[in-house]
């Protein structure tokens, strides 16, 4: 039946839900769900929701074919036989299940203390509730370690926290209004497509749009412009850019008077030190081409950049996102509908989660829990002490490892991740996740490769059979979402397996025994900030989705108002002085510019998102793997002829951390001494079982200990003639 049909006929029920996948766009969207059997027909976006529109992407527009695949986990096992690749398991009961977990994890807490359970999650739903809300009523009632969840956009985060305040920004909608658009760092059309129209719109209009990427992505072949990068080197052109803004007098004198503190420091420094000229040697940029893009961002009433997480993901990713954020002050962009910078809306939504995750229940008198670093996975499983109080979460400068590591971590509990594919310094991980010591529960939806470590499966729902609430951080509505189906076999919501656990461990405070609709509805009623003033939970039942209270249009700097210490744009930063960092805008080389510079031969790896996965999500279904045409790595036809590599030829990467093998994708869509390895696939479907992760490092960025999966050197050369 088509959509039309299934919309207007009555056998048919509709139900309004959310995308709970880690995208900015958070679409709405609507299941047609069979009223005689229950069974859901088709999936669609919501046509109300005005950046959905009524369209979802190709992934998550097939998303029965993964709610229904034949490889969905539907019932509890149990291992048999060893841990990794080939793990056999049993199916055993939920009672049976639920009881082998609360012994392992009460007998390790008796002997070691709460902390050596250690929660391991991510992004494999955003929802509030089926995300860390039971999760963290459970571990904060145990007295778990805390988990820094690093591994994805804390740099950036705390590099524009320091700058604006929050991580507001403009409403993407207004994107139709501006006149020019710098995406940056960010492939609009694979990770935030519901953008794209937008951009559009101002593109009618006259609008201009430039991509600074180094590859030419689909984005960067769908705009006006490409500004081919060097990856790492962002901070350099954006201080050369401010650069030629100060010496022109493009700058906003009225808006910097009002709105910004620092700008004579910063001033000085970019007029004597960040010359076009020094930028070109860093970024690859030519100079002509950094100054003709400040003119145009200059004189571009109103200039928007969309920055995205692709630009922190190496040493200097905070400083880059801080340095990129000064921009809009400069210029006053901040004054206009259409004008700012965008990197996330997460901070436009003031809810209070304390009811949720109840922070409170963390036994009396026991100290406050270690906080492990989750891109130190590997270190942290290793059992060598030094090793896990390396792991220990180092976020700024001035914070040192602790003295004492604490105890062994022997129970790990991973829900909404697939550390042993996502991690970096992936065999670490894999060998932390390989000892026997260690006791492992993972809730999960397929057989991942980190289920193939587990030593008890528990099979979750997917959005389709469960209730949550979603924040996003590309846009300004709060959207609920409404099981529609009956749960696939015999799975579980993540917080009704918590909520077992709970039960199961003796813990018998009443928030253990909430459903999940009672929670959301508490949540939501719970809120007193203005700006959800207006949104209940009757509303969010009867519309599903609810644009935050805030003026339309949203100009939420226009006055120069930051929730910053000085209530300004922090052009210059006390705080950050005071954390150890300079105070002004500045650049830190990626560590593989360094490593190149001393050998040549080698090349900077980046592995951003394929198009057809979620991170790992999607990477099994047939459909979307074959799209994608296994494990490659993209190389510019030069550096590819240097080594004698061809199209489609195996060929083998590798550095200290390992090595892998990919087919080579050879194309000038690449600059030349990077190589791009889209991902992220699954070892059981890499060759020889590693993945591109092997190659990454578990170091921290300079800001909130944040991942540098874009921070590599290797070598590269064809797979035979390799051992
Ligand atoms: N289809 C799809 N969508 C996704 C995801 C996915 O896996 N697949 N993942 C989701 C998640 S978790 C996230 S965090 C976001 C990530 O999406 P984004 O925040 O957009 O970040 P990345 O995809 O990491 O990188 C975006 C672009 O930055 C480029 N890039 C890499 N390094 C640099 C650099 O140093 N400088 C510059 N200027 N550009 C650089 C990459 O080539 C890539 O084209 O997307 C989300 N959406
Ligand atoms: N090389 C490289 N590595 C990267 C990145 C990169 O760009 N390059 N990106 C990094 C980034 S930005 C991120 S955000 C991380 C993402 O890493 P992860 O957070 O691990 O995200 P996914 O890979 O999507 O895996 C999520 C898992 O959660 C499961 N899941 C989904 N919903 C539920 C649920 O309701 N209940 C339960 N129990 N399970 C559920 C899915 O089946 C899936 O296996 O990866 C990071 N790793
Ligand atoms: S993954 Fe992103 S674009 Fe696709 S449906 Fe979900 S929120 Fe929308
Ligand atoms: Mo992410």
């Amino acid at each position: 039946m088509s959509r039309a049909q299934l919309r207007s006929d009555p056998r048919f029920e509709i139900i309004t839900g959310a995308c709970p996948h880690d995208c900015p766009d958070t679409c709405a969207w609507q299941v047609a769900v069979e009223r005689e059997t229950g069974e859901a027909a088709d999936i669609w976006g919501h046509p109300d929701q005005p950046l959905t529109d009524g369209k979802l992407c190709g992934k998550v527009d097939n998303y029965l074919l993964r709610t229904h695949h034949a490889q969905r986990l539907r019932q509890p096992l149990r291992r048999v036989g060893p841990k990794g690749p080939g793990a056999r398991f049993e199916p055993i009961s939920w009672d049976q299940a639920i009881a082998t977990v609360a012994e392992q994890i009460r007998s390790r807490v008796d002997q070691h203390g709460p902390t050596t359970v250690l929660p391991y999650s991510y992004s494999g739903t955003l929802g509030l509730l089926q995300g860390e809300g039971m999760a963290a009523r459970f571990f904060n009632r145990l007295g778990a370690s805390r988990l820094a969840r690093s591994i994805c956009a804390t740099a950036g985060f705390e590099g524009l926290v320091y700058t604006l305040g929050r991580a507001r920004g403009p409403d993407p909608l207004d994107f139709k209004h501006s006149k020019l658009i710098l995406l940056w760092g960010s492939n609009t059309l694979t990770s935030n497509m519901h953008l794209w129209p937008v951009i559009q719109q101002a593109r009618k209009a006259g609008a201009k749009v430039v991509v600074i990427d180094p590859v030419r992505t689909r984005t960067a072949r769908a705009a006006d412009d490409w500004v081919p990068i060097r990856p790492g080197t962002d901070a350099a052109l954006a201080l050369a850019l401010m650069h030629v803004l100060v010496t022109e007098e493009l700058v906003d004198a009225d808006y910097i008077a009002r709105g910004t503190v620092g700008y004579e420091a910063l001033a000085e420094r970019v007029r004597e030190r960040w010359t076009p000229a020094r930028a070109e040697a860093i970024t690859g940029v030519p100079a002509a081409r950094i100054v003709e893009l400040a003119r145009d961002y200059g004189r571009a009433k109103p200039a928007m950049i969309r920055v995205n997480y692709g630009v922190q993901r190496n040493r200097g990713g905070g400083m880059t996102v801080r340095t990129i954020a000064c921009l809009p002050a400069l210029v006053g962009a901040w004054k206009q509908r259409g004008g700012g910078v965008l990197l996330s809306t997460s901070g436009s939504f003031e809810l209070d989660l304390r009811g949720l995750e109840r922070p409170d229940l963390h036994p009396a008198g026991q100290p406050t829990p270690r906080t492990l670093n989750m891109n130190r996975l590997g270190q942290a499983l290793s059992g060598d002490p030094e090793q896990l109080r390396q792991a220990h979460l180092r976020a700024r400068p001035i914070d040192a490892a602790p003295d004492e590591p604490g105890p062994p971590v022997t129970a790990l509990v991973v829900y909404n991740c697939n550390p042993a594919a996502v991690a970096p310094d992936q065999q670490a991980v894999l060998a932390g996740l390989a000892r026997d010591e260690l006791f492992t529960v993972v809730l999960e939806h397929f057989a991942t490769d980190t289920v193939d470590y587990a030593d008890v499966v528990l099979p979750a729902t997917t959005q389709l059979e469960h209730w949550d609430l979603h924040k996003s951080y590309g846009h300004l509505y709060l959207s609920l979402n409404r099981p529609a189906i009956a749960p696939v076999g015999a799975c579980l919501p993540n917080a009704e397996i918590f909520r077992r656990l709970a039960r199961a461990l003796g813990f018998d405070e009443p928030c253990f025994a909430q459903t999940d609709a009672a929670i959301l509805e508490a949540l939501v009623e719970a809120q007193s900030h203005p700006s959800l003033a207006t949104i209940t939970w009757q509303r969010l039942l009867e519309e599903g989705f609810c644009r935050l209270d805030l003026p339309e249009p949203y100009l939420p700097f226009a006055d120069g108002d930051f929730p910053t210490p000085s209530g300004r744009c922090e052009l210059h930063s006390e705080t950050m002085a005071a954390h150890g960092y300079d105070p002004l805008p500045s650049y830190t080389a990626p560590e593989s510019a360094g490593h190149v510079a001393a050998d040549p031969e080698l090349l900077q790896l980046i592995s951003p998102p394929a198009h057809s996965f979620l991170n790992s999500t999607f990477v099994n279904i047939e459909k979307f793997a074959k799209r994608e045409r296994g494990p490659s790595v993209a190389i510019h036809p030069d550096d590819a002829e240097h080594r004698g590599i061809a199209e489609g030829e195996l060929v083998e990467l590798g550095n200290g951390r390992g090595s892998v093998r990919l087919r080579a994708r050879v194309s000038p869509d690449v600059v030349r001494g990077t190589v791009v390895a889209a991902s992220i696939w699954w070892n059981k479907l890499s060759p020889e079982g590693r993945n591109i992760n092997t190659l990454s490092p578990p170091d921290e960025a300079d800001m909130g200990a944040g991942a540098r999966f874009f921070d590599v050197a290797v070598h590269l050369g064809k797979a035979s003639t390799k051992q």
